[in-house]
């Protein structure tokens, strides 16, 4: 029985990106009845469609050669907002959106927001100076799980600003090329690890063409965060392996702060009162020139330690450990960046954490090799 649930969590857990879910995400189909090609903004008027969105207030046709597809944006103006529905597929998954926040104009004063939501989920995004060496971002957000054919409206808009400021010389955010990603709502839990999501490889999907990762605001819930499992505080850094140097599988986080301590927290399942664990993980540099002497604490229920490193910037990481008993089934693990790092381009940088683990100690559980869970999987799949 308890095979049969390993497989069917298994192949809850396989997902995709997809890119086919949302009509025209990267605004690349222009808009109809509209000049669209006759300036860098073109104001989309009552009589303009765009194909796939349904256009409210303020809305302009962004093109420009700053963007991740070298092509077209949309620009939200004063109560601009764009929708819309797409069609929830398979079972209970996660739709976790990625997208890119493009760098409004030199001469603005106020920056308005982007406020981003699904069904019952919201978030507010603002470009953050200082994030980024080129000039978009990405940013991240986890819009909830439905089931089957359920319809989802992804609304985007302009967060209103103070009515007394210069409107002229607002930056009104431009966002483009959106990407939702499918997760399955139950993770597997990797053998003999009692977090789930400890090497983080499932999180936001990376946009085609984006070599600065993907950034986590804070997010307060496990269960709403775009990183699966852990709970994000300040902003973080989702790095990819094909940009960076990560330490295991093909993900990992990166810790960036800024004013205050950022950080994630998770907990432990089924952890047993009075048990030792160790809490083992990576502490490492991103190979992103980030040179520095990182310093981050670690906790498990009432154990702490800071634990620190020396970062030359061109991808480094060592293995660590902290003891701990716990107090109660779920244990709350958290990790904090209290170093502020800056690369030579003034981009906000810091400590990676990768493979986080927690092993029971003095005993051997039942570790099974995840090749052979993979092996009996596909034999399933043959055999349906
Ligand atoms: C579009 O703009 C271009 C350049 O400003 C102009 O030559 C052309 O006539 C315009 N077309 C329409 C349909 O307005
Ligand atoms: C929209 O089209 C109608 C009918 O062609 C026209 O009367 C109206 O002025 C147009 N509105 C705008 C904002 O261009
Ligand atoms: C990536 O960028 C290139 C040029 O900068 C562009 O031609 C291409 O369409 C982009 N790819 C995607 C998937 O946006
Ligand atoms: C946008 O939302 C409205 C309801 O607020 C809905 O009627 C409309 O169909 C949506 N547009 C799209 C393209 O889904
Ligand atoms: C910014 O302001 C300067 C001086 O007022 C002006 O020359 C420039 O064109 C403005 N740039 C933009 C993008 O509006
Ligand atoms: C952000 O970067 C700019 C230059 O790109 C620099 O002048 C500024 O001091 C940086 N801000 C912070 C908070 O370090
Ligand atoms: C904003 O710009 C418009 C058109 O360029 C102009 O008519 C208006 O007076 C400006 N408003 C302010 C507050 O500068
Ligand atoms: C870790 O370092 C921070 C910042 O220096 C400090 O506030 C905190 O008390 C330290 N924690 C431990 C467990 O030593
Ligand atoms: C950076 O650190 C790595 C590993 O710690 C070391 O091998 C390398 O020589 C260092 N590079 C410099 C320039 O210090
Ligand atoms: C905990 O893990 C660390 C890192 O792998 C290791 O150095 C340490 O010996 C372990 N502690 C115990 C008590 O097993
Ligand atoms: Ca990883």
């Amino acid at each position: 029985m308890i095979w049969f649930q390993r497989i069917f969590l298994l192949l809850l857990v396989s997902w995709v990106a997809s890119s086919d879910l949302l009509e025209n995400p990267d605004f690349e189909s222009p808009p109809k009845n509209s000049n669209a090609s006759s300036g860098p903004f073109v104001l989309l008027d009552q009589n303009t469609t765009l194909p796939g969105w349904t256009l409210q207030g303020t809305v302009q046709y962004v093109t420009s050669l700053e963007l991740p597809d070298n092509g077209h944006a949309i620009q939200l103006g004063e109560d601009g907002k764009i929708n819309q529905t797409f069609i929830a597929k398979g079972g209970d998954v996660n739709y976790i959106l990625t997208f890119a926040l493009i760098r409004p104009g030199q001469n603005c004063s106020t920056s308005a927001g982007l406020s981003v939501s699904g069904p019952d989920s919201n978030a507010v995004f603002s470009y953050q100076q200082n994030y980024s060496k080129v000039s978009w971002q990405s940013y991240s957000h986890n819009l909830g799980s439905w089931g089957n054919d359920e319809p989802i409206n992804l609304v985007l808009e302009s967060q209103a600003i103070d009515s007394d400021s210069d409107t002229n010389s607002t930056c009104w955010p431009i966002i483009d090329t959106l990407l939702i990603k499918t997760v399955g709502v139950t993770l597997v839990q990797d053998s003999g690890n009692l977090l789930i999501n400890g090497g983080f490889e499932s999180g936001p999907g990376f946009l085609p063409n984006s070599t600065d990762g993907v950034l986590i605001d804070a997010v307060p819930s496990l269960i709403q965060s775009a990183l699966r499992q852990w709970s994000v505080i300040g902003t973080v850094r989702y790095i990819d392996s094909k940009h960076f140097h990560v330490p295991e599988g093909k993900a990992a986080i990166e810790i960036m702060s800024h004013t205050a301590p950022s950080g994630i927290q998770t907990a432990t399942k089924d952890t047993s009162e009075g048990s030792r664990y160790n809490l083992t993980f990576t502490l490492g540099d991103a190979n992103d020139a980030c040179i520095g002497h990182f310093v981050v604490g670690v906790q498990a229920g009432s154990a702490a330690q800071n634990f620190t490193l020396d970062s030359n910037g061109t991808g480094s990481g060592e293995k660590f450990g902290l003891v701990f008993e716990a107090d109660k089934d779920a244990v709350q693990i958290s990790f904090t960046s209290y170093s502020v790092t800056m690369t030579k381009e003034d981009v906000l940088c810091g400590p990676v954490i990768d493979e986080v683990i927690v092993h029971h100690l003095g005993g051997t559980a039942s570790v099974k090799p995840t090749w052979l869970l993979l092996i009996i999987a596909l034999l399933y799949v043959a055999v349906l």
